[in-house]
């Protein structure tokens, strides 16, 4: 079977275990948004900006305000999500991907992350069963390594670089402060590291999901986009909610749907797992 028919068989499988794992754990899934006038910051760049009908929009980058406005109504939520981000271009980056979104109202980082391990476990399981002479990958065992950045930096010098030496997922956690966005929650212990965790598939595939807990207090908030040099103004619906002390605790992660496909079919290119994406 041509490549890219085989990714399409599988990316809908692992969507079709992704909702089973998440809607039996009572998970709402929530519509995406493709046109949108908050989204997440981080390449800085607001992606065809657009009028219509007298308001502006622009394209998703991620909807990671969405999820934790949607905090204060639900407990946990997922969203299929596609998302648009110029990043660059390589073998893992797609400029159109979809992301299996996921937050979770009280929860911690280390939580989320044996969450993590039962998620990509079942999927892995259930596709390798039903999928015997497509996935090859070995169902991996938990708990995944934790490797922090500085260890990772000193002993490997960068993610690719762990990613190839190891032969099992590792979630890579401790990121500093300007390695990551001012909605990921700084750890009140320990000033200028996130409560983050990244997914690193093995033999060299990459990055597979990043996630954290989120800062959900105003005055946090606040000061953590100054740290960042941003205008409060482009977070004004956000900003309102927090003030209202409508952002409760939370934790979540995005999981990138094409590039799981790529890591279980051992792709050597993420364009090759979406059919009309050349
Ligand atoms: N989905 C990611 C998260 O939940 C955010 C992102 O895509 N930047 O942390």
């Amino acid at each position: 079977m041509d490549e890219k028919l085989k990714s399409t068989l599988i990316c809908s499988g692992v969507l079709k275990e992704a909702r089973d794992f998440l809607l039996e754990r009572g998970f709402v899934e929530i519509l995406p948004l493709i046109l949108t006038r908050l989204s997440d910051p981080l390449l800085e760049t607001k992606y065809a900006k657009t009028k219509i009908y007298d308001k502006e929009y622009f394209l998703t980058t991620s909807m990671i305000f969405q999820k934790q406005i949607l905090m204060n109504y639900f407990e946990k939520i997922f969203i299929v999500s596609p998302n648009i981000r110029i990043e660059k271009e390589s073998p893992h980056h797609l400029v159109e991907f979809v992301q299996l979104d996921v937050e979770m109202r009280n929860v911690t980082k280390e939580k989320v992350m044996e969450f993590i391990e039962d998620l990509v476990i079942y999927i892995i399981r259930n596709l390798k069963e039903k999928y015997p002479q497509l996935i090859k990958v070995p169902v991996p065992e938990k708990p995944f390594k934790r490797i922090s950045v500085k260890e990772m930096k000193e002993k490997y010098g960068n993610m690719l670089n762990l990613s190839q030496s190891i032969k099992e997922p590792y979630f890579l956690v401790d990121f500093l402060e300007e390695e990551r966005e001012f909605y990921d929650r700084e750890d009140p212990q320990r000033y200028g590291i996130l409560l983050d965790y990244d997914l690193i598939y093995p033999f060299g595939f990459g990055e597979g999901l990043s996630g954290g807990e989120r800062e959900y207090e105003y005055e946090r908030i606040v000061d953590r986009i100054k740290r960042k040099g941003l205008p409060l103004s482009l977070f004004k619906e956000y900003l309102e909610y927090a003030k209202e002390r409508k952002l409760k605790p939370s934790a979540g992660f995005g999981l990138g749907i094409e590039r799981m496909v790529k890591y279980l079919l051992g792709l050597d290119h993420i364009r090759k797992t979406r059919i009309f994406v050349y």
